[in-house]
């Protein structure tokens, strides 16, 4: 049996948050804050926005760390996520933010999640969140990471904090939906902080 290569660490004291989505930018930024590591965004470099041509989340989280790498010089962390519904087959998955349209319009998405569940006549309202997380360095080497987490969806949605889908997302064992619940909460259980502890474990811890 082959041994797994080991994983890059990463040495470095800045990196470029490759994302133009603000409330994943904000939670990113939190999570990295014990890390004493500077920094900076896809905007304050002026980077475009990749296509998302890839069939995965880990696929498109790759391209769009190996994009803001090698266009910057310097090493770039990506996040990759969305919502899989189990009663759509695990729409609207990669193209969750697509469902939202050119205006962002995530009431718009949601409903439509609703929507679809109705029009198919199924009362199954499990839901699973999704991050893949990539960290790539600018001479083309990367390291990736998945987490989800798991629940339930309820509407009307409710709470106006989070962003994209939370309000009507509840995770298991809670009675609170993302959008409700204070940001430490969900800090602490999501989909983004499970990936984001395997990527401390593996490239950041000493
Ligand atoms: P970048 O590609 O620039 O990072 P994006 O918004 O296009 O921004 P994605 O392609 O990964 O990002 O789309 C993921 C969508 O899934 C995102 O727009 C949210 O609506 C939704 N999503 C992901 N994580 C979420 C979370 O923690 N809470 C609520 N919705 C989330």
């Amino acid at each position: 049996m082959c041994a797994a290569a080991p994983r890059r660490r990463f040495t470095g004291t800045g990196l470029i948050v490759a994302t133009h989505n603000a409330g994943k930018l904000r939670e990113i930024v939190e999570l990295l804050a014990p890390y004493g590591i500077h920094v900076s965004s896809a905007a304050e470099h002026g980077l475009p926005e990749p296509e998302e041509t890839g069939t995965t989340f880990l696929a498109n989280a790759e391209l769009k760390a190996l994009a803001a790498a090698l266009a910057a010089g310097v090493p770039a962390l990506s996040d990759d996520s969305g919502l899989a519904v189990d009663g759509l087959d695990g729409a609207p998955g990669i193209y969750s933010a697509r469902w939202a349209g050119p205006a962002k319009d995530f009431g718009a998405a949601m409903a439509r999640v609703e929507r679809e569940l109705d029009e198919r006549g199924t009362t199954n309202r499990r839901a699973h969140f999704i991050s893949a997380l990539t960290l790539a360095w600018p001479d083309g080497h990367y390291e990736s990471f998945e987490g989800r987490i798991s629940g339930t969806l309820t509407f009307p949605p409710r709470g106006d904090r989070g962003f994209g889908y939370d309000p009507c997302f509840i995770p298991d064992g809670l009675n609170q939906t993302f959008g409700e619940m204070h940001e430490a909460t969900k800090h602490r259980i999501s989909h983004r902080a499970r990936a984001f502890s395997q990527l401390v474990e593996a490239c950041f811890a000493s």
